[in-house]
């Protein structure tokens, strides 16, 4: 028992020593690195170290510093999402007053405005979500046009739309704020979302006749 004990106790000795000393090369390490920041702060021997580096990588290390701007600021303005917010929105506000002949209006709108989205701006990670979301809302909005006479219809397709322009708004702003709406009876109580720019809840799947049903789940910018 005392062997295992004093075993153990060197052990936490050894352990101990090897954490220190690491502590002691990361001080040195750090005391090197600002030694070097201090040679890069003279200005002479900054610029041999460009001359030295050549234009290569000088350019090189420019790409990388766009890429990443890119990443971070993409937003709904560089690819020209707010047409689709709007079309989008009077589509909505079309259904809420059961006008299918406006609906198909809208739905064509927001045809043209996906259409023209700015696709050379997406970053490459989110360029797979984006691809599905516009071949889905394309799709949608074909049938919300074609089905002028049958607003049930247009209804569902826009349900579907809906989780495609709230992704968008997700990844890259709404650039406005939109109110992202919840009906619980939707679909046979399955319940359904859309955005609006209102908190005032006004039913775009029902209309007049359950106008007021649903709540604001998320309040999006
Ligand atoms: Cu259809």
């Amino acid at each position: 028992m005392k062997t295992i004990i004093t075993v153990a106790f060197v052990a936490i000795t050894l352990t101990s020593c090897k954490k220190f000393e690491t502590n002691n090369q990361n001080t040195r390490m750090q005391e090197d690195m600002d030694h070097s920041t201090t040679i890069y702060e003279n200005g002479s021997m900054m610029q041999d170290s460009a001359k030295m580096n050549g234009n290569m990588d000088h350019n090189n290390m420019a790409e990388k510093t766009e890429d990443a701007k890119t990443t971070v600021t993409t937003k709904q303005g560089d690819i020209n999402l707010q047409g689709v917010f709007s079309s989008y929105l009077a589509l909505k506000n079309a259904l809420v007053s059961d006008d299918a002949n406006t609906a198909s209006t809208s739905a064509g709108v927001l045809k043209n405005a996906v259409e023209k989205l700015d696709k050379s701006k997406i970053p490459s990670e989110k360029s797979a979500t984006f691809n599905d979301a516009v071949a889905d809302m394309e799709e949608h909005a074909s049938h919300i046009i074609g089905k002028a006479g049958d607003i049930e219809h247009q209804r569902e397709h826009f349900a579907l739309l809906s989780k495609d322009v709230y992704q968008l708004a997700k990844d890259f702003g709404a650039g406005q704020t939109l109110y992202k709406e919840f009906c619980p009876m939707y679909d046979d109580n399955k319940g359904g979302f859309w955005l609006s720019e209102r908190k005032e809840i006004k039913n775009p799947f029902f209309g007049k006749k359950m106008l007021k049903c649903g709540e604001v789940q998320e309040t999006l910018k």
